[in-house]
């Protein structure tokens, strides 16, 4: 099955409730539908969501290099010759959200045309997993009721807590708020995206000991590197790695450093074919791992739900697929819904992603 044509189409749609982190900030999606065309009219689409802030990638510039670089050397491949169309967009070092799209989108031409779940097809562990929220800057009586809502409607148990903050005291309140309000009701863990110095990460630990926190990412930047191993080696919960781990290599120098404990996989920056990697290198080193959310829309969520559901170690813990719901809309045909903090894959061909063409043509940007 031939590639003849890929399409990168990007669309606009407003958060209702933006989200803040250290890194930066999102009021509106503004993202990419990747199409990938195979002979016989065969359609795989996927979402990339460009993190300016963190990769450096834009929608303009995801648009621009898929369809001026990445769809001239893939068009004419064949969909199963994956290591032929890897080797051509690899050329490229960086812009993982605009490969793992690509990538995402071929997988879901394969599952179609085999006429399986690509769930099945990576690995077919199970049909559902458990939901995190993450939860974002604000004072900590907000950042508790935004929480204490999630868990009333959805049912979802486990908060990621955005730190990174100056003075660090703002998100060990916002913490501990969190903790007295649910008890041991709920898991929580913190993300900083690269907000603190390793002295602050580590004094904002010391100070937050008592709350049980389950794990802690990307505190201070993976460049401090020397500051980054003295924080890791003192940490009595796990550290993970996110932005600091955009590629394989990535995650194999972060855990020969000693800069990292554990790692979140993100199929938005590292499609199937990389994340597929990543995991079976965390299995074979017996790395923790769960999946991480890039911001992702409502077929970014599935997409990076198809992946974690497919794996034990990915579906072990709670995943983070709910940030969609801060979104006023969305692309799917068939809205995802969480219940009892539960999200479940679909039994279609591919990925299960069905596009509402009639939402797509209202929200896109280019026509
Ligand atoms: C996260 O886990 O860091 C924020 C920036 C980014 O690249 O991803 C999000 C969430
Ligand atoms: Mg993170």
């Amino acid at each position: 099955m031939k590639i003849t044509k890929v399409e990168a189409i990007p669309f606009s749609i407003p958060y209702v409730h933006p989200l803040k982190f250290a890194s930066g900030e999102v009021y509106t999606a503004e993202h990419i539908l990747v199409r990938v065309h195979g002979e016989d009219g065969v359609i795989g689409s996927a979402e990339a969501p460009p993190r300016p802030y963190t990769y450096g990638e834009t929608q303009d510039g995801i648009k621009a290099l898929v369809e001026k670089i990445f769809a001239p050397a893939i068009v004419g491949l064949d969909v199963f010759d994956r290591e032929k169309i890897h080797a051509k967009l690899n050329r490229t070092v960086g812009n993982p959200c605009a490969k793992g799209a690509v990538d995402i989108a071929i997988w879901d031409v394969i599952g179609k045309v085999l006429k399986m779940p690509v769930t099945k097809l990576l690995g077919g562990y199970t049909d559902h997993m458990r939901v995190s929220h993450m939860v974002g800057f604000d004072d900590p009586a907000k950042m508790v009721e935004v929480a204490q809502s999630f868990k009333e409607t959805y049912g979802i148990s486990t908060f990621k807590v955005k730190v990174g903050r100056r003075p660090y005291s703002l998100d060990v309140a916002v913490c501990r708020a969190l903790r007295k309000h649910f008890g041991d009701t709920v898991d929580l863990y913190i993300d900083g995206n690269r907000g603190w110095s390793a002295t602050e990460a580590a004094r904002a630990l010391r100070d937050m000991d008592d709350l049980d926190l389950l794990m802690a990412e990307e505190l201070n930047p993976a460049d401090d590197v020397m500051g980054r191993r003295w924080l890791v080696k003192q940490m009595k919960i796990p550290f993970y790695a996110d932005e600091s781990v955009s590629r394989p290599a990535e995650v194999t120098r972060e855990l020969l450093d000693g800069s990292t404990t554990a790692i979140s996989i993100k199929t938005a920056r590292t499609g199937y074919t990389f994340s597929q990697r990543v995991y079976f290198q965390c299995e074979s080193l017996g790395i923790e791992n769960y999946m991480g959310n890039q911001i992702d829309g409502q077929v970014g969520t599935l997409s990076s739900l198809v992946f974690g559901a497919a794996y034990k170690g990915t579906s072990d813990k709670a995943g983070e697929f709910s940030n969609f719901l801060d979104m006023s809309d969305d692309l799917l045909a068939e809205p995802l819904k969480i219940k009892d903090g539960i999200l479940k894959i679909r039994d279609l061909p591919g990925t299960g992603v069905v596009i509402d063409e009639d939402k797509l043509a209202r929200y896109r940007k280019d026509k």
